[in-house]
């Protein structure tokens, strides 16, 4: 055998390693990937090559409900001709079985949501009873404004004369209240009435109003149990109301609450993607999703004695930024760096100047502590609901009772790491500049004008059709598709096309690293209406409103702009459409399906795992119309998802008999001297 051959035997038994090229678009993610394998350090991607998923559980159709399974019951490779004969050892069919799978990964994502809102509604509690002293009610217009949702008064009348209550009294009251919709369970929720008069009296007419948060969740599991719920189209019918507990309560007060304690964003500039990290400064990341911690990592970064402490170990600085959506909770309220989205986690890393990784809660990658290990970067746990098994990763809990203290610590320790540095740092110099920080409330100031705030602007230019219509363009990355791709095409399609997107999570990110979240951009991107408004308000055509938590901002927006009349009554009679095209988590899942049932046109990208079941898939697909005017889509090419969103959006408009007024303005200037040449 020649040495040649030999080769090639031991290439064939070495692990297949991914292309960079070939899975990322983002050139920093492909320069860290080429020094990932380089370093012989193994990451997601690699992994997505020598793994592939399995079929049946891609399909939704594999039950491991009970021990007499998991019964698998793939689609035959013709499809279902006459009978569908498959069943389970129960006799439990592939709808049965799909929609159950479907509707744990419903209560899996509301949980995450909503438990994470519930930490931050104790904080805030204990922040109004001055019981927690380094958080203090910051933001005390927007607590004004939500206070009336829960039915908390916010003056009194003393000796005739109305004057303001105290705002720490009406805090304890908000946060007393607002903690009690967890555990509710009777009744409704009480932001279910902000959702506009006609979508709120629909959901009662169907009986989906949640009663509370925690108790919709808990039906999910024991109505998916072995034996229980066996009618897919009521197994949905529950799933709508933990989604609508998720997206209308948990993670609506969740959103609320941290705007009032920590500030609501208005636009700021930030910077984006693993360029923000410098190889002569002790870098800091924070990853995860809650920004009680984060927060105060924030303020104890800037000490001036904690730069100083980093200073004493050589370091030039101290450099904080984030990844996921703790990065976008610091970025929208105070500009502070993003290193990347999701897949850029282990990447970040094998820049070997990260010195620790701080993470909280959701979406961090358990290998991130093997990464770890091949370079000299600290993995700090901070939360006992999420820490790693592994000798290497440290765990300082963090107790908001001395919030400040636990994060100079942690700091501190970040900071004696770095002299701990094994190898050279490689920094990408990719990095892009960005706004961000379009919260509701930040949309209406920025389109209303300078003294009051509105959406009626935003619905003229809908109406007259210089804007076609709005795109909510959400959601993570997912190593099964190229990185950021999937997103940017369709985005960029869109904005073609004259439709406003608004982004939060992942995608967010992507768009900010395509320099997407640039007022310049619009020109470049735009269509001539879209760019136009863009221009004249100098906004970015792609609104970064945040973390996955604050998608509903967007169903805050949305009703903004149904009560700003012209464009219907509801939400479903809106041209606007949602799209997750490179979703991943259980919380996205949680997230589309409190759009499909807000009446919101919902396409997912990748896989869903509903294909097995045909007459389950059915009625997500078409039959969730005629209830919710929303349904579930899913569509692979970014193409196809732009021409079904514009389809859609076109469809409204003709609805709302606006469908001429967008004819007459894309007629422009050129088009005119044309005709009349002619
Ligand atoms: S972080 S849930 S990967 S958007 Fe919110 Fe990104 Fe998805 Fe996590």
């Amino acid at each position: 055998m020649s040495a040649e051959d030999i080769q090639t035997k031991l290439d064939d038994k070495a692990p297949k390693k991914a292309d960079p090229k070939a899975v990322s678009v983002d050139v920093a993610t492909i320069q860290m990937l080429t020094k990932a394998q380089a370093d012989g350090c193994e990451t997601i991607f690699d992994r997505a090559v020598t793994m592939k998923p399995c079929n049946i559980g891609e399909q939704g159709t594999c039950c491991k409900m009970c021990a007499q399974g998991p019964c698998r019951l793939p689609l035959p490779k013709k499809g279902v001709e006459g009978m569908d004969t498959r069943r389970g050892l129960c006799g439990a069919t592939p709808e049965t079985i799909a929609a159950r799978n479907f509707a744990r990964m419903v209560a899996a994502g509301s949980a995450a949501h909503s438990d994470h809102s519930k930490g931050v509604a104790k904080v805030f509690l204990a922040a109004a009873r001055k019981e927690a002293p380094d958080y203090q009610i910051k933001d005390t217009e927007k607590l004004l404004e939500i206070a009336p949702h829960f039915g908390v008064p916010t003056t009194v009348v003393k000796d005739g004369v109305e004057t303001q209550r105290d705002i720490y009294e009406i805090a304890v009251e908000v946060g007393e209240t607002a903690l009690a919709q967890w555990g509710q369970q009777e009744g409704e929720i009480l932001y279910a009435k902000r959702a506009p008069e006609a979508r709120y009296e629909l959901w009662k007419k169907l009986g989906v109003v949640p009663k509370g948060i925690d108790c919709e969740i808990v039906n999910i599991m024991h109505r998916t149990h072995m034996g229980c719920d066996q009618d897919y189209k009521n197994i949905i019918k529950q799933c709508s109301r933990a989604a609508l507990a998720d997206g209308w309560a948990g993670s609506m007060m969740g959103t609320d609450l941290q705007d009032v304690l920590f500030g609501t964003p208005y636009p700021i500039q930030g910077e984006i993607n693993l360029g923000v990290l410098k190889p002569d400064h002790v870098n800091v990341l924070v990853h995860g999703h809650e920004p009680l911690l984060s927060e105060m990592i924030v303020i104890a970064c800037q000490d001036p004695e904690m730069i100083e402490y980093a200073k004493s170990k050589g370091a030039k600085g101290l450099v904080l930024a984030g990844l996921c959506c703790t990065a976008n909770e610091i970025l929208v309220r105070h500009g502070m760096p993003v290193a990347g989205n999701y897949l850029q986690q282990e990447l970040a890393i094998v820049t070997g100047c990260v010195d620790a990784v701080i993470v909280d809660v959701q979406c961090i990658m358990e290998n991130i502590a093997n990464v770890a290990q091949c370079y000299h970067t600290k993995i700090i746990t901070t939360d006992p609901r999420a820490m790693i098994e592994s000798g290497d990763v440290m765990h300082i809990e963090f107790d908001e009772h001395h919030a400040l203290a636990d994060a100079k610590r942690i700091v501190k320790t970040a900071i004696d790491n770095y002299p701990n540095r094994k190898s050279e740092p490689m920094v990408p110099k990719a990095k892009e500049k960005m706004v961000v920080g379009f919260s509701a409330e930040a949309i209406s100031y920025h389109l209303g004008g300078s003294f009051r705030g509105s959406y009626v602007p935003l619905n003229d230019n809908i109406i007259n059709g210089r804007i076609r219509g709005i795109a909510g363009v959400v959601g993570c990355n997912n190593a099964r598709s190229v990185h950021d791709s999937v997103s940017l095409t369709l985005i960029k399609e869109l904005l073609k096309n004259d439709i406003i997107v608004l982004t939060t999570g992942c995608s967010a990110m992507a768009c900010g690293k395509a320099g997407l979240l640039s007022p310049e951009s619009a020109k470049v991107f735009c269509g001539p209406g879209l760019a136009e408004v863009c221009e004249t308000v100098g906004i970015p055509p792609v609104l970064h409103m945040g973390a996955c938590v604050d998608n509903s901002r967007i169903l805050v927006a949305a009703t903004e702009v149904v009560k700003a009349g012209g464009l219907g009554k509801d939400l479903s009679d809106l041209p606007a459409a949602g799209c997750a095209p490179e979703w991943m988590s259980e919380k996205a899942i949680a997230i589309g399906h409190y759009f499909v049932a807000s009446g919101v046109y919902t396409i997912f990208g990748g896989s869903l795992p509903v294909t097995g079941a045909p007459r389950f898939m059915k009625h997500l697909f078409e039959e969730l119309e005629d209830i919710y005017g929303g349904k579930w889509d899913l569509v692979v090419d970014p193409y196809e998802m732009a021409r079904r969103i514009i389809a859609h959006i076109d469809k409204k408009r003709k609805a709302l008999g606006l469908d001429k007024a967008r004819e007459r303005v894309l007629m422009d200037m050129a088009d005119r001297q044309k005709l009349e040449a002619a």
